[in-house]
């Protein structure tokens, strides 16, 4: 059965891949299965029956089945779980990438979220300008550990793995700040797991609905 998740009818990045729909596009891609889209408004998200399948009204969800699931990183584990592909099949190997997907979203994502925060939601700020230089300074004492763990490496832990896909996803949302730049393996790292092609049917996958949006 083909599993349908939500994506933004129209997504507040323009297309550029940043909306957490792209995680699981990308995932999808990667173990060569096909997925349905259906597309929610705002208003629609914060509606019962959005609600029912993502008790925060955000997207992603997933469905298959019987199955109902929000939440990026548990669904990719769920797509793994059917699919080979995504998580390697060594019981530590695969604990370790889970670890990983882990560390993406709760140890690295969170001073890449309060920089966009900063940057968005509080540029009017009195004490905005001021703040900044801390805010982009938590995002490097992540990616300082990052880029060191990484080094040569061509991915996190071994193989490409869904480790990759969140870590690199969460780390593309700092792009903005230029803090990516000033780490060459990171740097060579995102452009490697961008070049995928994978990744790159993902990206014209979300890129055309938005192209697609009505305007008035
Ligand atoms: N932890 C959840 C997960 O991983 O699935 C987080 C889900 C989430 O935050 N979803 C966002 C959402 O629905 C969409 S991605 N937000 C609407 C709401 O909360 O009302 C958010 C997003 C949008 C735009 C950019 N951007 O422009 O850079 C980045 C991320």
């Amino acid at each position: 059965m083909t599993a349908t998740i939500t994506a933004f009818a129209t997504s507040p990045d323009r297309g550029a891949g940043l909306a957490r729909d792209m995680r699981l596009r990308w995932a999808f891609e990667e173990v060569g299965q096909p997925y349905d889209v259906r597309l929610v408004s705002f208003a629609e998200m914060k509606q019962p029956a959005h609600r029912a399948l993502n008790p925060f009204g955000q997207i992603p969800t997933y469905e298959e089945g019987g199955l109902a699931l929000f939440e990026t990183g548990s669904i990719i584990i769920e797509i793994a779980r059917n699919h080979p592909g995504l998580l390697p099949d060594d019981a530590n190997t695969r604990a370790r990438a889970i670890t990983w997907m882990f560390a993406a979203v709760s140890t690295v994502e969170q001073p890449i979220v309060e920089y966009q925060n900063a940057k968005l939601l509080e540029s009017d700020k009195s004490w905005a300008e001021a703040r900044m230089p801390v805010v982009k300074d938590r995002i490097r004492e992540r990616f300082n550990a990052l880029s060191a763990y990484l080094g040569d490496a061509e991915w996190i832990d071994g193989d490409f793995s869904a480790a990759d896909i969140m870590l690199v996803h969460v780390m593309l949302r700092a792009r903005s700040s230029g803090i990516i730049e000033e780490y060459a393996n990171i740097s060579a790292y995102i452009a490697r797991a961008q070049a995928r092609p994978a990744y790159q049917r993902a990206f014209a996958a979300q890129l055309a609905v938005y192209a697609a949006r009505p305007t008035d």
